[in-house]
């Protein structure tokens, strides 16, 4: 579904930063803001799910607001009852600003988004529940991301599944293996992925995910066969053209290359079922 653009000046959410503190890769203090997107009306006497959308490889807390139309796509999606309100929240996955080289060193990349997992679950999740009136349970918690974000939401649903239920991985795959491991360790990553969960006690009422990517976009090769890959333990993943079923999802879309300005629409199709169930 595409977005129209939506220009009601009286009725848009506002943005506002978080501050909190964390740990680097040292366990050294460190100081993070992440950007909050409260929607049109929040009011403290309602608690809201929260969605964590998360950058990609040298970005930042402003990388998705900055780059693509997802206040439009969210203050458009409330305000035509698509969906009830959720706040959206923006971090970074870096612990300090990120010195890129031109080539992208998986490594680095890898262990950065890895430590996240830990940031998520000891500082930001805590800060987000402390300061706004969120919804604080696993089923009123999404988390999404573009790229090396998309990689953080497949380490989240391996790391944090006790915390978080809704996952939409986008144009990135899951690096358990490696860099890129979704297309290179293909059928050791989907298993991975299985096992784990299954070994953690959960099943697949437990979770959903709403994978996409664009067939122009770099991140297909990788992402596609670990989707197809995973469609075979169907003990676990359920997938389903239709969002209101099954637990697995996956949107190729036209004319789409890696880019924030094509994969927040995404998010935008994805909304209205991302908190079904609160
Ligand atoms: C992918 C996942 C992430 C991918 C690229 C990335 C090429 C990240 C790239 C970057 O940080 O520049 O599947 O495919």
């Amino acid at each position: 579904m595409e977005l129209h653009h939506y220009h009601d000046t009286n009725r848009r959410g506002t943005v506002e930063r978080l501050n909190y503190a964390s740990k680097d890769e040292n366990g050294t203090s460190v100081f993070k803001y992440a950007n909050i997107y409260l929607p049109y009306g929040y009011s403290s006497g309602q608690q809201y799910p929260v969605l964590y959308l998360i950058h990609g490889g040298g970005g930042n807390p402003d990388a998705w607001l900055d780059c693509s139309m997802i206040k439009n796509a969210l203050d458009t999606s409330f305000t035509e009852n698509r969906c009830k309100p959720f706040i959206t929240v923006f971090p970074g996955f870096y612990s300090h600003d990120p010195v890129r080289k031109s080539q992208v060193e998986e490594n680095v990349e890898r262990s950065n988004v890895l430590r996240f997992q830990q940031e998520l679950r000891n500082d930001l999740i805590p800060a987000m529940d402390k300061t706004y009136s969120t919804s604080p349970c696993r089923e009123a918690r999404a988390i999404g991301g573009f790229s090396m974000g998309g990689v953080t939401t497949w380490f989240a649903f391996l790391e944090n599944l006790d915390l978080i239920s809704a996952f939409l991985p986008l144009s990135g795959d899951c690096w358990q293996f490696g860099g890129l491991g979704g297309g290179k360790e293909t059928e050791k990553t989907a298993q991975y992925l299985h096992d784990h969960t299954v070994e953690q006690g959960f099943g697949k009422n437990d979770f959903r995910i709403f994978a996409g990517t664009g067939y122009e976009d770099i991140a297909c090769p990788n992402l596609t066969p670990q989707i197809e890959a995973m469609k075979k333990y169907t003990d676990l993943f359920e997938f389903s053209d239709s969002m209101e079923e099954g637990n697995l999802h996956y949107v190729l879309m036209e004319d789409a290359p890696h880019m924030y300005e094509k994969v927040y629409q995404h998010v935008y199709n994805y909304m209205p079922v991302l908190f079904s169930c609160c």
